[in-house]
């Protein structure tokens, strides 16, 4: 059984959540209050950070790893594309997420000039979306798994019109029929 150490509004247990919604994997999820971490947690995550996943007694913390974990793990349905170009270019996008995030948490803060960097990334996404249906590629996957939890927050928490993102809107659209990312939706309405 897979526990994952998880808490509702961290957008990176919201990738975990998503894959192994995806995957229609059973765990338990043991919600972590951010305010006040347990002493416990540092024995799974030196750095005291949720997601952590547990299989069994063997634990792997980052989001990111751990999706990959889990692709590899439960193979189907597949969230990454056949051909190796195509998952390396979902896998850059991954890898990259930070330059979308840094702007994300920075007007959060209220930085100035960042409500301008976060439109430049949103941009960004807006562009890749014209040049394929998925940020993945052509289908469903890990790249978007990356992203829609931020871009759901910026739109519903930090008030973020996607007006001028039409790709992006519509992909978020078509994402939240999803049941995955509509569970995440919900989450994100109550987080509001
Ligand atoms: N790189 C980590 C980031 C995880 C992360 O920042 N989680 C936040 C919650 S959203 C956290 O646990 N924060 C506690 C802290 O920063 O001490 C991942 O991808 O899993």
């Amino acid at each position: 059984m897979l526990t994952l150490y998880d808490a509702p509004r961290c957008p990176y247990c919201a990738r975990v959540r998503i894959v192994l919604a995806e995957k229609g994997v059973p765990y338990e999820a043991v919600v972590i209050d951010l305010d006040d971490r347990p002493a416990w947690l540092y024995e799974k995550n030196p750095v005291g950070k949720v997601p952590v996943l547990d299989d069994d007694g063997w634990v792997l913390p980052e989001s990111a790893v751990i999706d990959e974990y889990l692709e590899e793990r439960y193979p189907e349905p597949p969230l990454l594309p056949d051909d190796a170009g195509a998952r390396a270019a979902a896998r850059l996008l991954v890898f990259r997420h930070d330059d979308f995030s840094r702007p994300y948490y920075a007007l959060r803060r209220g930085e100035p000039g960042a409500g301008a960097a976060l439109a430049g990334e949103l941009a960004g996404l807006d562009g890749l979306l014209a040049a394929m249906p998925y940020l993945t590629g052509g289908s469903f996957g890990l790249a978007d798994v990356a992203y829609v939890p931020w871009v759901l927050r910026a739109r519903t928490l930090m008030g973020i019109s996607l007006d001028p993102f039409p790709r992006v809107a519509a992909w978020l659209e078509e994402l939240t029929e999803r049941p995955s990312i509509a569970a995440e939706a919900d989450i994100v309405a109550a987080l509001a």
